[in-house]
């Protein structure tokens, strides 16, 4: 066989494997027996040793191919992975209806796919030409991980499509209930930690830098969303979901169409005490505006689509015996109760600990130690003791009193004007430290990745640091000499530390825990001051002026920067190199009078002289907004070389196209 003939039978045995593949993984109706499959899979092998030259990443001979990985590459979504707002009951599924019909300016029911919600990982995967090129997590939406290797070890994840398309495909990966229960007990035998649920095996496994091990966790994955740069031949979410499974890929059977909410809110009644006979957890169900024209019309706010929703099942319930109350300082000095339980299955994990909330809690639903407890898991949010099964009680039990001083430094709790909880005032509690530090390095705050709960309990119980600003001067070889710290995690962690130093100012702000200061009030502040020194220098008058920003927001952090120990902890920040800047946009240096102030624009086609995300701050700072598709909401395209689909659809409707020229003279006016 010359190397023609073997490139024609390549490409005929893959494009026959693959259609094994889809019958056998996505439709779950195998039109060959194994002995055949296997047949084929040989003489590829075969084919693709005698002619090396033809082996690629896409062959189905190469699922667990490669290397493991040194670490992740980030990946950054060209369009946002969004959130899902959520509803929890039918009226909260009405009150979307209404919003939706009074967004698009109708009466009339509206047509919505419902569909289950899978609880996996959500993830995107890329297709040039029909070939899977690269997938990854979402994230945060914006920068996810590379996790092709392992995603490709997915039997049902198409390799080559059905037809050449260059589209985006988005979803969410998940284990089987069946596969889960055989991996924890192997795990078990082997005595390895249990993964708690499907979901969290599922993430591990795709975080997993050897694809081998991926491989053996035995994932699979639905899709429910495409996203192209080409225009693609679909008006709605239930066409483009038909033509998701044409294509090849995995798309849920369990989706209906309904005409009108009711409809909806009855088959999602309906799920509910189905969902168990599943063969995967679902943890609620998506319902979605199917016309694209209307999703255009409805758009996003910040973070997620206001043409869908997630409805959440109700939380699980279980009873256990709680055995002890166990109570914790937290950063402002705070102490909450937390319940220690006798372990019980809950929703798919083990609850050994449960929160109580405050001492007027444990006092009004009369909870004693050694009663049997109600627990209940709301989300992701950590179960909480609902109630006391008081006809069990068999006389043993024992009341609880709160301490009268702090479990961690001794001094003397106070209750705060009106408030709930117990306090502890003492500024140098280490517990309110460390808790303080924890807050520091977190994701929203300086977001210093490697340095979690369990470092920062190190360092601090080590005395390697006693305030945050300790962090930027930790040595590497003091890191190292501390256990479980190997070269490979200190250097990381360094890395992350310097990164860290060039976070704008919100971040800084939101870290140094300010009592009330939350992620907005920081970013508020951030923007309307712009430098760390505008707002020490800030009178509390200033502060209130900010909308958004009471008084007594504005109270305590004039307070706190009155304080002499700030003084002294910001200097040591800044003599670290701590950026103390606002780096984003601030609203007074938006231009309001310029051709782009409230416009909608498309960026398409590659620009010379500007990157995209250049283009996109300019006409942000004149008060336009940039958006990834265009549709009738749009106002202007900026078309660069080469560009396409975008173009020929701003021509279809009429809009104003200009070349990257004319945008530059216009920025420049
Ligand atoms: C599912 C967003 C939209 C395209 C935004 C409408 C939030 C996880 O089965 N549709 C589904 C499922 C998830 C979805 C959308 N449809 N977004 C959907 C989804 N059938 N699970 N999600 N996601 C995916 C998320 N993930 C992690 C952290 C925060 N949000």
């Amino acid at each position: 066989m010359d190397l023609s003939q073997a490139t024609a039978r390549v490409e005929e045995l893959r494009s026959i494997i693959e259609e094994h593949n889809f019958n056998y993984y996505v439709k779950d109706n195998p039109t060959i027996s194994d002995q055949e499959y296997d047949q084929l899979i040989r003489e590829l092998i075969a084919l693709e040793t005698e002619f090396p030259e033809l082996l690629t990443p896409d062959s189905p001979t190469q699922r667990v191919g490669g290397t493991p990985l040194e670490g992740f590459v980030k990946v950054q979504h060209a369009i946002p992975m969004l959130s899902l707002a959520n509803a929890f009951n039918a009226e909260d599924l009405r009150d979307f209806d209404r919003r939706v019909r009074q967004g698009i300016g109708t009466d009339a029911p509206v047509h919505y796919v419902c569909e289950l919600k899978i609880d996996g990982l959500a993830v995107s995967l890329q297709y040039e030409n029909g070939r899977f090129v690269r997938g990854a997590t979402r994230g945060d939406g914006t920068t996810g991980e590379d996790i092709t290797q392992n995603l490709r070890t997915i039997r049902s994840l198409p390799l080559l499509l059905k037809k050449p398309y260059t589209v985006e495909v988005r979803g969410e990966a998940f284990m089987p209930r069946r596969a889960f229960a055989k991996l924890n007990e192997i795990r078990a035998e082997r005595g390895e930690a249990l993964f708690a649920n499907p979901r969290n095996a599922a993430a591990g496994s795709l975080r997993q830098l050897d694809p081998k091990i991926a491989d053996e966790r035995s994932l699979d994955i639905f899709l429910y969303s495409m996203v192209s740069e080409e225009v693609l031949p679909v008006a709605a979410h239930s066409d483009a979901l038909r033509l998701m499974e044409e294509l090849g890929f995995k798309v849920n059977p369990e989706r209906r169409e309904f005409t009108g909410i009711e409809g909806v809110i009855a088959f999602i009644e309906g799920w509910t005490d189905k969902r168990n006979e599943l063969s995967y957890d679902i943890d609620g169900m998506v319902v979605k505006v199917d016309s694209f024209a209307y999703q255009d019309e409805l758009g996003t706010t910040a973070k997620s689509p206001r043409w869908a929703i997630a409805y959440k099942f109700p939380a699980e319930e279980a009873v256990t015996v709680l055995r002890d109350i166990e109570l914790t300082v937290g950063r402002t000095g705070a102490v909450t109760p937390t319940a220690l339980l006798d372990a019980v299955s809950l929703a798919g994990t083990t609850v050994k600990r449960a929160s109580l909330h405050n001492e007027d809690i444990i006092r009004e639903k009369g909870i004693m130690i050694g009663d049997h407890v109600v627990v209940k898991k709301a989300g992701d949010i950590i179960p909480e003791v609902v109630a006391v099964k008081a006809e069990l009680r068999t006389g043993d039990e024992k009341p609880f009193a709160m301490p009268t001083h702090c479990p961690a430094c001794g001094s003397e709790l106070v209750r705060l004007d009106e408030e709930v909880a117990l306090r502890c005032i003492n500024p140098k509690c280490p517990a309110q430290i460390k808790e303080g530090i924890i807050h520091f390095v977190s994701r929203n705050a300086m977001n210093i990745e490697g340095i979690g709960e369990r470092v920062v309990s190190q360092l601090y119980e080590h005395q390697l640091i006693h305030s945050v600003a300790d962090l930027y001067y930790l040595k590497r070889a003091e890191l190292l000499a501390l256990e479980r710290m190997g070269e490979k995690s200190v250097d990381n962690m360094l890395a992350a530390i310097e990164k860290s130093r060039e976070n704008s100012l919100e971040r800084l702000i939101f870290g140094l825990g300010i009592r009330f200061v939350g992620e907005k009030a920081a970013k508020l502040l951030a923007q309307h001051f712009g430098t760390m020194d505008a707002i020490r220098s800030a009178s509390e008058e200033e502060i209130v002026s900010i909308h958004e920003i009471g008084t007594k927001i504005a109270e305590s952090i004039h307070k706190y920067f009155e304080k002499p120990e700030v003084d002294e902890l910001l200097g040591r920040l800044k003599e670290a190199g701590l950026n103390m800047e606002y780096k984003g946009l601030r609203p007074q240096d938006v231009d309001q009078n310029s051709r782009f102030s409230g416009k909608t624009v498309v960026l398409t086609g590659a620009m010379e002289q500007l990157s995209r995300k250049e283009a996109q701050a300019l006409i942000e700072a004149r008060g336009g907004k940039v958006s990834g598709s265009v549709s009738k909401k749009t106002d202007l395209v900026v078309a660069g070389e080469d560009a396409g689909s975008k173009l020929a659809k701003a021509e279809e409707l009429g809009i104003e196209v200009i070349d990257e020229d004319t945008f530059i003279s216009w920025i420049n006016e």
